[in-house]
């Protein structure tokens, strides 16, 4: 008998991160543009948000930097690192698959049609700076979850139809190890912004996953969310089990999502957060509904791992101490600092891509333990640099250390076959 457990694997923010502004939509993004990034401390800020997922009792896993600058995908474009014109230097310099919840769209053994759990490597395509990750991420994927038995690690959507993963996908289930709905939200173009999750991907994933069509639900996105800049749906809603937690305005037709959840699941949860108490600019800037909403293994309830940003925001604080303080699922707040992941619009939920499995049956290396996350710490602390600013990306120096940075980390990791 395997044990199906959820186990969140998050992205470790690699040393290429650096402000660059490169996510029209992303509101955070924008707004920090040119500004000085710190890499070592955005690292160790991931590191210690998975200690403390793992101090209480939840299962973590991690992913590693990809290789950046990406000279290969340079040399595609006719280019190299030394030559490349600034915007394409950034774009191939991106440490943007930190944000793991884009890696992978996950449906877990109890849902397909073969028992496996299926993960389709997101092809992130409406972003160029995020277009070329997913070679990289695959070849992860398949270390990780090589055991075919139990898995099946799925190349990317072709193209033109965008698929950002995980981030637009939510899951409810009575448990995570027993059957569940798949949502899968997609946004119409249109908008002032991209809609980067196209609703013929959705479909496409469903399908190849081999989801039973009666435990499926494709929604549309609200116009105003993105155009309010939410790029992903899980910027404005999340589920865990039988809940969901989610904005009055995250949907385009939130009524029928919501009957359709009920028509599958009489017992599903759904906490509507009300534009009254908190509006739409207020979740975006807060970021509440990037939080991993989990089961606490130890307690009854669950817990939302938030950014500090909530708890700074009065509205949005006062909405959740209320709802904590009621008979309801959601028991506990904690608050996290990822703040350099926050300034490019990453909060806890996009740091982490959520797996249902029985650790077993996953490669070790890529688990986490707190011994093992103190010696990734000790690499970043000893070679990630201090700080980047994006004028300084074609600094000789500067792209050797990186390079020299993820190596260390890998060889710590015992994963030097993803070097190149
Ligand atoms: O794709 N930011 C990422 C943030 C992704 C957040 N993920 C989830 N919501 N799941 C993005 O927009 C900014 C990079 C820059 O501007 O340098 C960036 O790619």
């Amino acid at each position: 008998m395997s044990a199906l457990v959820e186990i969140n694997f998050d992205g470790i923010i690699g040393p290429s991160h650096n402000y660059a502004g490169l996510s029209p939509g992303n509101i955070a993004s924008a707004n920090h543009a040119g500004q000085t990034a710190y890499p070592r401390e955005a690292a160790l800020q991931g590191i210690a948000k998975m200690k403390h997922n793992l101090s209480l009792g939840l299962r973590q896993g991690f992913f590693m930097p990809l290789d950046r600058p990406n000279s290969g995908w340079l040399e595609k474009l006719g280019t190299t690192v030394k030559d490349a014109e600034p915007h394409l230097l950034a774009t191939a310099f991106s440490a943007s698959s930190m944000w793991a919840a884009n890696a992978a769209t996950v449906s877990p053994a109890p849902d397909t049609y073969d028992g496996k759990c299926h993960l389709t490597v997101a092809n992130l395509q409406t972003m160029p700076h995020r277009s070329h990750e997913w070679p990289g991420t695959l070849a992860q994927l398949k270390l990780a979850f090589a055991n075919q038995n139990h898995f099946a690690v799925r190349s990317p959507i072709p193209s033109p139809f965008g698929d950002e993963g995980a981030a637009n996908h939510m899951r409810l289930c009575p448990a995570h190890d027993a059957a569940g709905i798949e949502i899968f939200v997609f946004g119409k173009s249109g908008g002032p912004f991209p809609a980067r999750q196209h609703i013929e991907a959705s479909k496409a994933i469903a399908r190849t996953h081999g989801l039973n069509h009666d435990r499926v639900i494709f929604a549309q996105q609200a116009e105003t969310a993105i155009a309010s800049g939410a790029f992903h749906n899980d910027v404005v809603a999340v589920a865990n089990e039988r809940v969901l937690f989610t904005h009055e305005q995250a949907f385009e037709q939130p009524d029928a999502l919501y009957d359709a959840i009920r028509s599958h699941m009489p017992d599903a949860e759904i906490i509507i957060v009300p534009t009254a108490k908190v509006s739409l600019d207020d979740a975006i800037k807060s970021y509440l509904f990037n939080a991993q909403l989990v089961t606490l293994p130890d307690e009854a309830g669950m817990a939302l791992i938030l950014p500090t940003e909530a708890r700074e925001n009065d509205a949005v604080w006062r909405y959740l101490t209320e709802l904590v303080s009621g008979n309801g699922p959601i028991r506990r707040l904690c608050p996290v600092d990822v703040r350099q992941s926050m300034a490019n619009g990453g909060g806890p939920a996009c740091l982490r891509l959520r797996v249902v499995a029985d650790p077993e049956t996953i490669d070790p290396r890529f688990m986490a333990t707190a011994e093992r996350l103190n010696r990734i710490e000790e690499v970043v602390a000893d070679y990630w640099p201090e700080a980047i600013h994006p004028d300084q990306l074609s600094a000789p120096d500067l792209i050797d250390s990186i390079g020299i940075a993820r190596s260390k980390l890998l060889e710590k990791c015992a994963l030097t076959e993803l070097e190149h």
